[in-house]
């Protein structure tokens, strides 16, 4: 899967959204040959057929009646459907509740009842509802899984909440859907749907201090001495900023830089050097000039061990 694409869907709303989507594409259609037909007729057709269409009765019914009944059709079934979005499911099972916080240009993610915090990748179990409850800390965003539901508006101040649920396992592409500045296209992240015991796994990994093996101390000590620790996270580790993301398992995501490029050690360390150049305008400088070569892959190496 791995695709950011309405009609690919993943859960219940998506599959009604992708259904509207059908709906307008194949009326949008229709309504688009039958035009052209007429506009056929009117360059080239008999001229009984051309004084036909221009009928003032003509004009009413195709010009003025057609699209009041077309579009108050649509509106009716368009209300129907918001009611029918975002329904929890019948029973006991609690929601699991996910606050996502969109920030200049990134996104970050918590659960507050694991009490963990990670960022750009949302994990969810399948079957079971999930309430996002999503907001702001800058500008307005917008947080959209286009195989699972339909836009959430991320204001600062104000938590909106959306229930939606997956009904199988994959990976799927989020996108910023509100103007939020220069990189707001670069805004993406991945949304992963796993069976209810991977997920509790996931969860249960997460919650572990970020663990640094003999091999990678000289990574941890570059870290230090950049100053990483100013803007980041590691749970663990005496480093505990929040303005950018948790890095405690950044090599368990599937991408770097909000979903910009794939993870691995090769694009950690091309980050660290040019965030600027991979993203111009983000809130992380670029360390080509502070680090060397030696020093930029112990860094991207230990970072890349953290899952
Ligand atoms: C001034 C604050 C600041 C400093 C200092 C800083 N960063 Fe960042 N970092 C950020 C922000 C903000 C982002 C998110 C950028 C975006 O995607 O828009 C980020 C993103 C990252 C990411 C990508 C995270 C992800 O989830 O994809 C990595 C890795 C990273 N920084 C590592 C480092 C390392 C290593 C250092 C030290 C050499 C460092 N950062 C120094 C603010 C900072
Ligand atoms: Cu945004």
């Amino acid at each position: 899967m791995n695709s950011q694409n309405v009609f690919d869907t993943a859960g219940p709303d998506g599959e009604r959204l992708a259904t509207l989507a059908w709906l307008l594409f194949g009326g949008g259609l229709v309504l688009f040959v039958a035009v052209l037909g007429f506009l056929l007729i009117a360059l080239f057709g008999a001229a009984r057929a051309r004084r036909t269409l221009g009928n003032p009765r003509f004009i009413v019914a195709g010009g003025i009646l057609m699209p009041v009944v077309v579009l108050t059709a649509l509106l009716l079934h368009t209300l129907g459907l918001a009611r029918a979005l975002g329904l929890p499911l019948p029973g006991d099972t609690p929601p699991l509740r996910i606050e996502v916080i969109g920030h200049q240009f990134w996104w970050e993610v918590r659960y507050p009842e694991a009490r963990i915090t990670t960022a750009n990748e949302i994990r969810i179990p399948t079957g079971r509802d999930v309430v996002l409850e999503v907001t702001a800390s800058d500008v307005i965003h917008s947080l959209w899984i286009p195989a699972l539901h339909g836009k959430i508006d991320m204001i600062p101040g104000l938590v909106n909440r959306r229930t939606i649920r997956a009904d199988r396992p994959g990976a799927m592409r989020g996108q910023c859907t509100e103007f939020c500045g220069t990189q707001h296209a670069m805004m993406a992240f991945m949304v992963v749907a796993e069976t209810p015991e991977a997920h509790q796994a996931w969860l249960d990994r997460q919650r572990l201090p970020a663990a640094t093996p003999p091999e990678h101390e000289t990574g941890r000590a570059v870290f230090a001495a950049a100053g990483c620790g100013g803007c980041h996270a590691v749970r663990g580790t005496e480093w505990d900023a929040r303005i950018g993301p948790d890095l405690t398992t950044l090599g368990g995501r599937m991408t770097i830089g909000a979903g910009i490029l794939p993870m691995n050690a090769g694009t950690i360390a091309g980050w660290i050097a040019g965030a600027q150049d991979l993203k111009p305008g983000n809130r992380m400088p670029s360390y080509a000039n502070a680090l060397d070569g030696p020093e930029l892959r112990a860094l991207s190496a230990w970072l890349e061990s953290l899952k």
